[in-house]
């Protein structure tokens, strides 16, 4: 890793930036993980690095999903591997969702690398290698575990490709996405759009998990159910153009 100061005014940036480097050099993140960071991270300066209003509030209805779930997953790809390990274990182990690796640019040695990583990171098990069945995409992400994405009610996909979401909302799952781009496929098919960095999003999801298991049935089920996802995406466009607004001041 590279020597970064941490009085760096870009510290916390360039920091995921070397664990998604770090990610490559330890084969879990695809070489295409480097440039799905950098789109997000131009997305991210127009938050202000931030976590919004609207965002926190799709979280907390992520949670109630995970909650409320019968069969909940987390998938998990290169990208999210490298820079949330722990806290993909922790919300895990909070909601009671298994893991499972599902990736794009598939292979069974980055299948693999990513169980243990996870394993390492305080997992006890996580699917992804049986790959005994097939979601309907022409594309590796078809593969998945019965016993877990296949089967599942509710699926949360951080930093998606499109193909998939709609896939998945086509069999009749509710799936939540993190993805700090709102005009993207994934945001627009999803149920509900996390649109955070999914560092700060995980982070706040472990909490909120921790704090909503005291919810009951009907509190949680009415979060769900008052919630409009097409209200967070116009939420954070709008935020977006306030934010590039601000910086057109000179
Ligand atoms: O590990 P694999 O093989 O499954 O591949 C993973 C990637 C991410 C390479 C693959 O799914 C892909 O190509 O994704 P896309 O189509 O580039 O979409 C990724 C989305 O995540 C984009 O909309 C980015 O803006 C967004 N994104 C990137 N980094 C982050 C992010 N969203 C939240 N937090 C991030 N740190």
């Amino acid at each position: 890793m590279s020597d970064i100061p941490k009085d760096h005014p870009r510290y916390a940036s360039l920091m995921t930036r070397e664990k998604i480097v770090e990610g490559v050099e330890l084969g879990i993140t695809s070489q295409q993980g480097l440039v799905a960071q950098g789109r997000g991270e131009c997305f991210d300066y127009l938050t202000g690095e931030q976590t919004t209003d609207s965002a926190f509030a799709a979280e907390k209805v992520g949670v109630a999903m995970l909650l409320l779930a019968k069969r909940p997953i987390l998938s998990v790809n290169g990208n999210a591997a490298a820079l949330v390990p722990d806290a993909l274990v922790k919300l895990s182990e909070a909601t009671g969702a298994p893991l499972e690796v599902n990736l794009f640019h598939r292979s069974e040695d980055r299948v693999n690398r990513i169980i243990n990583h996870l394993k390492a990171h305080g997992a006890s098990d996580v699917l992804g290698s049986k790959a005994d069945a097939r979601l309907a995409l022409q594309h590796s992400r078809a593969i998945v575990d019965s016993e877990g994405i296949y089967n599942a009610d509710v699926v949360l996909v951080p930093l998606e490709d499109g193909d998939r979401c709609q896939a998945l909302v086509d069999m009749g799952k509710s799936v939540i996405t993190i993805d700090l781009n709102p005009l993207s496929r994934t945001s627009r098919t999803a149920d509900v759009t996390i649109v955070d960095n999914v560092i700060r999003a995980v982070g706040n999801m472990i909490l909120l998990s921790h704090e909503m298991k005291g919810l009951d049935e009907a509190q949680l089920r009415k979060l769900v159910e008052e919630y409009d996802n097409s209200r967070t995406l116009s939420d954070a466009v709008r935020h977006m153009i306030r934010k590039l607004e601000e910086l057109s001041d000179i």
